[in-house]
């Protein structure tokens, strides 16, 4: 005998499209307010990364990741989440940083090399950035059970991107979550590339969000240059996952504008046409559209927007460059809780080196103090 036991299947979310179209009705409800604040974050998360890309082609920061085109995933997801829910990034949610109210000078210091720059104030509930690919997978369903156990109701929120869904982390986390139905939110920013691997060639699955389905918890696919999307699908995971519902797997459908990182050339491994054909998506400016559709914002109002960003990303540069510089010795402390011999003994020689070791001082009592866009989101 032969039957069909089981049909699955996959939703995908488009709300506002790339030609500005949309149903009222499929509107989610967000004020005004939050609105305009919304577009305020991916302006200056924009101005954030451009500024980053040219220190780093100054030579006054290290290796760098742009996150151009994907400002709708990480600021439509993060404005659906609670203060005391909490954040595991990979590295190129600087976004998410910011709206969490890390300052960008913390970033930029981090950026320049200075391990300082993430040492998050405890009130801010995000984790470090992740360069390990997917090695922070496990550590957000942990969190989530966490939560569960002690009869918390916040939610862990884990991005990663498509490169991730290949390694083990991602399906080790995603069977648990499942299984102990852990509100745990995973959003896949997939941007279509992982350095130079397309996504046709990291998965031979149709959609990344389907792989939800073989651990027993839905998956959705949101069109990730829609930031309306984004908010609605992340607010229906948060809601299920706060009812003790279990977990979701968000993808969000978008694309790396720039290159892979500051030390990768894109224009080797994929056409500039098809860069283009995805700038014409560019999740800011469909936003922006219809803001001045609705009368929210004009004009005179982004331009100040965007100038009020360019001064305060103008600050947190001059903040982060005039910080007291990290002694070398420093990037000891966070490798182990006891350092192996020959950690040691490579310690030992760096101090006699560097005979000048600075205190652990600056931008991180500072956002401590000014943590204030946390407080700000509390009360919209
Ligand atoms: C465990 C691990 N393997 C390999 C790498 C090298 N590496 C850095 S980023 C990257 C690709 C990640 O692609 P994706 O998950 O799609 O994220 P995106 O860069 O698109 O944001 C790789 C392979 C790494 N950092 N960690
Ligand atoms: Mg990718």
């Amino acid at each position: 005998m032969r039957k069909i036991i089981a049909n699955f299947e996959v939703p995908y979310l488009q709300i506002l499209n790339e030609n500005g179209k949309f149903d009222e009705k499929d509107l989610p409800k967000i004020s005004e307010e939050n609105l305009k604040k919304m577009y305020e974050f991916m302006i200056l998360t924009r101005v954030f990364d451009d500024k980053a890309w040219k220190l780093q082609r100054q030579g006054r920061l290290g290796t760098y990741a742009q996150m151009k085109g994907q400002e709708a995933c990480q600021i439509g997801s993060a404005f659906a989440l609670e203060k005391n829910d909490l954040i595991f990034p990979a590295f190129r949610e600087n976004g998410i940083f910011m709206i969490k109210g890390v300052l960008p000078e913390m970033l930029f210091r981090y950026w320049a090399g200075d391990e300082r720059g993430m040492q998050i104030p405890s009130k801010i509930n995000i984790f470090p950035i992740s360069i390990t690919v997917g090695s922070h997978l496990p550590h957000a369903v942990g969190a989530a059970m966490a939560f569960k156990y002690l009869e918390q109701k916040n939610v862990s929120v884990v991005y990663f991107g498509d490169g991730a869904t290949s390694e083990g982390d991602f399906h080790e986390a995603m069977n648990f979550a499942g299984v102990y139905k852990s509100p745990c939110i995973f959003i896949c920013e997939n941007n279509q590339w992982a350095i130079s691997v397309p996504v046709k060639e990291q998965t031979a699955s149709q959609t990344i969000a389907q792989k939800a389905i073989a651990y027993g918890f839905p998956g959705i696919q949101v069109d990730g240059n829609d930031l309306f999307s984004v908010y609605k699908a992340t607010s229906e995971a948060v809601a299920r996952a706060r009812k003790g519902e279990g977990p979701t797997l968000i993808e969000c459908f978008t694309y790396r504008i720039g290159d892979h990182t500051t030390s990768d050339d894109s224009k080797r491994y994929r056409s500039e046409n098809e860069v283009r054909e995805w700038e014409k998506k560019d999740p800011i400016i469909r936003f922006e559209n219809y803001l001045l559709q609705k009368k929210i914002i004009n004009p005179a109002l982004i331009g100040k927007i965007k100038s009020e960003s360019e001064a305060q990303i103008e600050r947190a540069v001059s903040l982060a460059e005039s910080a007291k510089p990290q002694s070398p010795t420093e990037m000891f402390n966070y490798l182990y809780q006891d350092l192996t011999s020959n950690l040691k003994e490579q310690m030992e020689q760096s101090k006699r080196e560097n005979k000048v070791i600075t205190k652990n001082v600056g931008a991180s009592e500072r956002a401590v103090e000014n943590a204030g866009v946390v407080g700000e989101l509390e009360e919209a």
